[in-house]
């Protein structure tokens, strides 16, 4: 299949694995790539030699193309801005803030740069600073999110850009992808159901919550902080929202999150810890490789599209 951004990024499939912090290591970004997809390395809150030493591991296992993903509230988020330079990176994705000032010097470097928005004007603000595509992510998805909705958010920015767009946030399945393109993106990018494939290292109590999660079961905690973050409802969250409907201060809660998904992704802690997911969850149930799940979605994709043929008689 052949899109702007296949074309773009030189892969075979256009599904883009999501930079999930502590989840999306060079094990799971090497599968992803090898198997036709865009697997991406987070750099999360990691340290700049982390991310390096991750590059460098996935250059071992795999001689396609993957990315990595700057979580730009990291506080080490300028060195890892260089490594990827140095490194010779060739496609980075931003998450949460604004990557202007890095942006001269990846272009510069060659590198393709796609960043994540959750806005119209956040989308345009980055294809003005030479942006090559962007990640259109509704508030569906897992982790940090913003406030528009999928449905919504896709069809605005592929109106207000002329960079291709890739859409995120509530897809799960190959009838996800059908509707992504529908609305006018040229790829998806997904994180939830690469959460249980064979390849992601988690711990296993995290996969299991994922599998049995239904599609109610996703909370919002931090939405009077200014840092709404959506993770699988436990005694965390219940606690969270306690607290912060009472006006608790943001020292306090941020105490009860500090070093959370480490806890649940690495410790396996489902109750205490953050466990990041999004909405999708309820569907996601289906384990197996990375290289299985990219070839469920092409033929899932392929048979909702015609399927819709019948129904309109062509
Ligand atoms: O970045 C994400 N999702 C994430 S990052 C993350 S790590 C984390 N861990 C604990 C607490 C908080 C974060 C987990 N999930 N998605 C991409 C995304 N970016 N969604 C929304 C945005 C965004 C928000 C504001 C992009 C730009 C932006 O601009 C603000 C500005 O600076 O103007």
């Amino acid at each position: 299949m052949n899109t702007a951004i296949t074309e773009l990024l030189g892969i075979e499939y256009p599904i883009i694995q999501g930079g999930m912090a502590w989840v999306a290591d060079y094990h799971l970004a090497s599968a992803v790539s090898n198997a036709g997809g865009l697997g991406i390395i987070a750099a999360g809150g990691a340290s700049a030699e982390f991310v390096r030493e991750q590059i460098r591991k996935t250059k071992e296992l795999c001689d396609k193309p993957f990315g990595v993903n700057i979580m730009l509230m990291n506080p080490e988020a300028d060195k890892i801005a260089e490594v990827v330079v140095e490194e010779g990176v060739k496609v980075v994705t931003t998450g949460a803030g604004n990557p202007s000032k890095y942006m001269e010097k990846w272009k510069n470097s060659g590198i393709k740069v796609i960043p994540v928005v959750a806005s119209v004007a956040m989308a345009k603000m980055m294809e003005r600073c030479g942006a090559d595509a962007v990640v259109a992510e509704g508030t569906e998805s897992g982790g940090h999110i913003g406030e528009t909705t999928t449905m919504s958010l896709v069809p605005q920015v592929v109106d207000a850009v002329k960079i291709p767009v890739i859409a995120a946030g509530g897809i799960g399945d190959g009838r996800g992808v059908a509707a992504a393109f529908m609305l006018g993106a040229n790829a998806v990018q997904m994180g939830t159901a690469f959460l249980i494939t064979d390849e992601c290292n988690i711990h296993e109590n995290y996969k299991k919550k994922v599998i049995k999660a239904k599609d109610i079961d996703t909370k919002v905690t931090g939405r009077t902080t200014g840092h709404p973050v959506r993770t699988l409802r436990n005694k965390m969250t219940k606690e969270y929202l306690e607290m912060e409907s009472k006006g608790a201060t943001l020292e306090k809660l941020e105490l009860l999150t500090l070093g959370g998904l480490k806890k649940a992704v690495v410790d396996g802690d489902i109750e205490n810890g953050s466990v990041m997911a999004g909405q999708i969850a309820g569907l996601v149930n289906t384990e197996g490789t990375c290289e299985e799940l990219l070839r469920r979605l092409m033929s899932e994709m392929t048979d909702c599209v015609c399927k819709m043929s019948t129904v309109l008689g062509y």
